[in-house]
């Protein structure tokens, strides 16, 4: 919760496999081109970035025009192409700690819409850095949603056919996921629906972060 009661903000943590998306959808979040995103054969991004947005009037708080300010923190991928796992988990844990004192408010999963699920996909948020607790604060995104309408492949369709690891992860989401075309050229305007849905998630935890506990290196509900 913000002092000033027509201000939220939000701290946003992105995690993924390489090359999901990750950069480009907090590009869309923000509306402007801030992390470095590219076609690689390797992971491109390689150490955790924190850029900031403000929206001014975005929603409506207790009959006023209120600000959404987003706190988003890129990270390194998990598995990464050169760093080793601890590497990237000890870039994220400092990074947390510096950047995100006050907690989080969303842990964001990013998915290729657009490529099989493997379990492997659940793993990066299995950084040990995480508490029970990070899963009423956990939220799926799915990128590439434009190969996956260019391919003529209905949303309903492919859930409801997803492989069972993928129902389980949407489950432990409690089904709270959006698809995203992480490249539009309306950034905003993708991202508008996104940053809608992490506000209401924050509305459900009422505007109570998950604090990171540095000495128990796990995250903990706090008010
Ligand atoms: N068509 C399409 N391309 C996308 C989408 N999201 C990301 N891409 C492309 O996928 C590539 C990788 O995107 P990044 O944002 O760099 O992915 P990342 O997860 O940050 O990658 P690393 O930092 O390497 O782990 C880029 O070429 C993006 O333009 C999407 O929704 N649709
Ligand atoms: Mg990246």
């Amino acid at each position: 919760m913000t002092p000033d009661i027509n201000e939220v903000h939000l701290n946003i943590l992105l995690l993924g496999r390489p090359q999901s998306g990750k950069s480009a959808t907090g590009n869309i979040l923000l509306g402007s081109y801030e992390f470095e995103s590219r076609l690689s054969l390797g992971s491109v991004t390689q150490s955790c970035e924190l850029c900031q947005g403000r929206f001014s009037s975005f929603f409506r708080r207790n009959g006023r025009e209120a600000t959404l300010c987003v706190n988003i923190l890129d990270t390194p991928a998990f598995p990464h192409s050169y760093l080793k796992a601890s590497e990237v988990k000890n870039d994220i844990h400092e990074a947390l700690l510096e950047k995100f004192q006050r907690g989080l408010d969303a842990v964001v999963l990013v998915l290729r819409a657009d490529v099989a699920f493997s379990e492997e996909d659940f793993k990066c948020i299995q950084l040990e850095l995480l508490d029970f607790e990070w899963r009423n604060y956990f939220y799926i995104i799915f990128t590439h949603h434009d190969r996956f309408e260019e391919n003529g492949l209905k949303l309903e369709e492919q859930l409801s056919n997803a492989p069972r690891a993928l129902k389980v992860l949407l489950e432990s989401a409690k089904n709270r996921y959006h698809f995203v075309n992480s490249v539009a050229p309306w950034l905003h305007a993708e991202g508008r629906p996104v940053l809608e849905k992490l506000l209401s998630l924050s509305q459900q935890n009422k505007y109570k972060s998950l604090k990171f506990k540095p000495s128990a290196s796990s995250l903990q509900h706090t008010g």
